[in-house]
């Protein structure tokens, strides 16, 4: 008896755990797309609730008059924010409404999903003046069952989007990036049989190159059902059976060619049930640490990285289609690098799966950036969410080695608490790959000069990311190379950002950072890189950053103005001289 109560509480668990909001690979299902022009309404007082907006009301009689009407309104494009698609809204931080019709096709045995890539901050979804459900949280997806809302023909779409920081928000009230608000990225309408495969799992087991493990989940009036998992060019057909929750995982042998940077080997991985097929397209390595080494594929790797923000610094907004991603990364691989940390949230998907189809391996992180208060107890709640949409999301991505929980958080009891669970539960949802963070606190020791960190998060991660801004933020307190290096030594650190400002085309003295010249972000990097050589279990690094950003708290008038300046390149693309330090860098490391 209390065996089999543990069995059921070991299943519920692991299917909570499993729990989410929405299913795996919105590309490789029967959908509509949604994206291209919406109607929208600026709501700057936030009327639209009150006058309810969802209703989409239209005037009844003749003496009826509505008060505000999506014909003829502004039109906005999904995907893309909405800052950068008028000049007023460049600021613009607030509610904005957006409409469109669709049609759909009813058939009793399909169900019907919207399905949102990405909303930046909070979203409301109401359909043909139905609520369908809300969201929180700008970077992960979500979706909402609206079959009994979808009507056969013409239907009113109805989105609620608020992009307005706050201080209970992750991330909180300040952050170094533009808050670009709005249906950021894809939106679908996606049509499934009744009991569908909301959820799989396919990749190797941790370690070991010859298993692979995984689950199959299937949402809906569930019962014992055969699903058949199958990877062609492995010669692989297995037939799984569900168990009545419509739950089963898998362990089998294989020999996949494994990934690797410079050969990224994909394989086409099909599942069907009799009603429903989903494709996807999956790479198979290990990730490990050994020590203070990573080891990719059992073989010691140098993450050779750089970050970058979800953003096209030409457009001057965010990114959201395949061709962004192809822009982006193109620059990422002609730098000469391997990884790549897409700061400081979940990218779009169209991001991570071009990377991992380029052989770019991703650092992937919550937006727990600074400032936020991890004294209020929702925070862990809102942060536990974030970090599981997007390990849900991404756990396919055999070109993720690394989850991180934060970026520059300060050490406090709360802190600590929070973190660490943070880190245990992204050990919990996916063993697979390595748990990090980037710390903003490793301190120079003058009496040794030697830089120390203490920060009890360290001790719980795989790997330390250390971000430092010696010759930006702090001069260098002695010569670069005669600074020691004491963090973390007993397993990798990652030099998660390093860097400083210059404004492309602009000359001056390379020891005068007041100069914001190419010179002098130059010697920066030199500076920098002969320092690293002391660091004895450095594996990776990622400068900060490609390109310029644009960042509303950046106030110089005329080096700045709204823009970080610290990419290697500028916002225009051009490579600045520090670009071809990093490059040769990278062409010699092994
Ligand atoms: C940091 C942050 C990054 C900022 C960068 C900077 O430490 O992690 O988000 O943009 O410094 O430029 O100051």
């Amino acid at each position: 008896m209390k065996t089999r109560i543990t069995i059921l509480f070991l299943i519920t668990l692991s299917i909570n755990l499993l729990a989410q909001s929405f299913m795996q690979n919105p590309y490789g299902r029967q959908s509509i797309s949604l994206n291209g022009k919406w109607d929208a309404l600026i709501d700057v007082y936030c009327q639209g609730e009150n006058s309810k907006f969802y209703l989409n009301r239209q005037p009844q009689s003749k003496t009826d008059f509505v008060e505000y009407s999506f014909n003829n309104s502004i039109r906005l494009d999904v995907p893309g924010d909405f800052n950068s698609q008028y000049p007023e809204l460049k600021y613009y931080e607030g509610n904005v409404w957006y409409h469109r019709n669709f049609n759909a096709t009813i058939n009793p045995k399909k169900r019907q999903f919207i399905y949102f890539a990405g909303v930046n901050y909070l979203s409301k979804v109401w359909i043909n003046g139905k609520l369908a459900g809300n969201h929180e949280g700008g970077f992960t997806p979500f979706q909402f069952d609206v079959t009994t809302l979808v009507k056969e023909g013409n239907n009113d779409l109805v989105v609620m989007v608020n992009n307005n920081r706050k201080i209970d928000g992750i991330p909180a009230l300040n952050f170094d990036w533009w808050n670009y608000g709005g249906i950021l990225r894809d939106v679908f309408l996606i049509e499934t049989p009744l009991v569908y495969i909301s959820d799989y799992k396919v990749q190797l087991k941790k370690g070991i190159k010859n298993t692979i493990i995984g689950y199959v989940k299937l949402e809906g009036n569930t019962s014992i059902q055969k699903v058949e998992l199958s990877i062609p060019e492995l010669k692989l057909k297995n037939t799984l059976t569900t168990d009545t929750l419509g739950y089963v995982s898998f362990e089998f042998k294989a020999n996949p060619q494994l990934w690797e940077p410079d050969l990224p080997k994909m394989y086409s991985v099909t599942l069907s049930t009799g009603n429903e097929t989903v494709k996807d397209e999956l790479a198979f390595r290990t990730i490990e640490t050994k020590g203070t080494t990573i080891l990719l594929n059992g073989k010691s790797v140098f993450l050779k990285g750089v970050n970058f923000h979800e953003e096209i610094p030409q457009r001057m907004g965010r990114a959201y289609s395949d061709a962004d991603a192809v822009m982006i990364l193109s620059e990422v691989k002609a730098l000469g690098c391997n990884f790549a940390r897409t700061a400081h949230y979940p990218q779009n998907e169209r991001i991570v799966r071009m990377a991992e189809k380029m052989g770019i391996m991703l650092w992937e992180e919550i937006p727990l950036w600074q400032g936020i208060e991890f004294s209020n107890p929702a925070i862990l709640k809102k942060a536990e969410t974030m970090l599981r949409e997007m390990i849900y999301r991404d756990k396919n991505r055999g070109g993720i080695v690394i989850w991180s929980v934060a970026n520059e958080t300060r050490p406090s009891e709360y802190r600590d608490k929070v973190l660490t669970e943070l880190v245990s539960l992204t050990r919990k949802l996916d063993d697979t790959r390595l748990v990090g963070t980037a710390f903003d606190n490793a301190k120079f020791d003058k009496t040794t000069s030697t830089m120390n960190l203490n920060d009890n998060v360290a001790k719980v991660v795989d790997v330390v990311g250390i971000n430092k801004y010696f010759g930006w933020y702090n001069p260098f307190p002695v010569e670069p190379n005669q600074i020691k290096w004491d963090v973390a030594n007993d397993k990798p650190l990652i030099m998660s950002e390093f860097g400083g400002e210059a404004v492309y085309g602009q000359h001056g003295e390379a020891d005068v950072a007041s100069s914001w010249s190419e010179e002098y972000q130059e010697q920066l990097y030199r500076n920098n890189l002969t320092m690293f050589r002391n660091i004895s279990n450095l594996c990776g690094m990622s400068p900060w950053v490609l390109f310029d950003f644009r960042a509303p708290n950046r106030l110089h008038p005329t080096n700045q103005d709204g823009w970080n300046r610290k990419g290697l390149i500028s916002d225009k693309g051009q490579r600045k001289k520090a670009w071809y330090v990093m490059k040769e860098f990278y062409n010699e490391k092994k």
